[in-house]
């Protein structure tokens, strides 16, 4: 793939890159996206799933349904994008990888620096008294209690209509005004408040970079957009800098 000098250059001049991740970049090692075809969301709606109120109506189907992808999430590996956004972290001087994953593959990866806007799914707590469970057996199809109080475990993610980790949103928004690059890499740019850093990154004066198989609503709002496979652009962008 031919980058653009423009990109090549802002980025060997560039003080502070970020980039803010999706469910994208996991879908070159197997794990289905949220909205793509056979995506996650195709059989359920997000509504029946992700948030506190399904949980709590019916905890054994949506542990489940969290259980499933844990294990499919252990099976997979990282795949060429993730070790690239490695490589970054040796380039740039300031490398900030945000991540609305949970799928844990950026640090598998090997990624040091990691702001995990929605959580992480080898995390769980209790609902009550907040005591962390980290090793779960994937086979447990049942709703765990809490050894100390009783109370059910929930993964310790960000379901919809509940706020996001405000020491994460605060760094990454910090991020997004102080980039001299930014990349959105994956993402449908569909879920707020992440969806917002690119703009956030665009009106701060950095320069904006997607990486997607297809258009997003926010492409026309970018600087410039690089189709194609996350894991083939992030690798060959990775060896194009080295050269220069
Ligand atoms: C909140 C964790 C409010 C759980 C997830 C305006 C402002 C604020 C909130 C809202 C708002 N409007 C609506 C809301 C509510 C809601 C929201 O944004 N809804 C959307 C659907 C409209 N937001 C929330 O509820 C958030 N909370 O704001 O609370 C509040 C405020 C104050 C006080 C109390 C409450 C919480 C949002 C977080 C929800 N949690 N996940 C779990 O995973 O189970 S969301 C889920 O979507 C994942 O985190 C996922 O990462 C995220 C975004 O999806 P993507 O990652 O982009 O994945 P998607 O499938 O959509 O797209 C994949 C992309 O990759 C595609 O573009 C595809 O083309 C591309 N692709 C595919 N293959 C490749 C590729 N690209 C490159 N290479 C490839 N190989
Ligand atoms: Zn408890």
């Amino acid at each position: 793939m031919d980058f653009s000098n423009e990109l090549i250059e802002r980025l060997k001049k560039a003080r502070v890159v970020s980039a803010l991740t999706g469910a994208g970049v996991s879908a070159e090692s197997g794990v289905p996206t949220f909205r793509d075809p056979g995506g996650i969301w195709e059989k359920f709606r997000p509504e029946q799933l992700a948030n506190f109120e399904a949980f709590m109506s019916d905890p054994d189907f949506v542990w489940s349904w969290y259980q499933h992808r844990r294990e499919i999430m252990r099976e997979v590996m990282p795949n060429p994008g993730h070790y690239a956004l490695v490589e970054f972290e040796k380039i740039f001087s300031e490398f900030n990888l945000i991540t609305q994953n949970i799928d844990n593959l950026h640090y598998r990866a090997g990624s040091k620096r990691v702001t995990e806007l929605h959580g992480n799914i080898e995390r769980n707590y209790c609902v009550s008294c907040k005591t962390f469970y980290n090793d779960i057996d994937v086979n447990e199809k049942k709703v765990l209690l809490c050894k100390k109080c009783g109370s059910i475990i929930r993964p310790d993610v960000v379901w919809f209509g509940e706020i996001l980790p405000r020491k994460e949103l605060i760094f990454a928004e910090d991020c997004a005004k102080n980039s001299n690059v930014f990349f959105s890499i994956g993402t449908s740019a569909e879920v707020y408040p992440a969806a917002m850093l690119p703009t956030m990154a665009k009106q701060s004066g950095a320069y904006v970079v997607e990486i997607n198989i297809r258009p997003t609503v926010m492409s026309m709002d970018v600087d410039e957009v690089l189709q194609g496979k996350s894991g083939e652009i992030l690798s060959e962008l990775v060896n194009n800098l080295k050269k220069s």
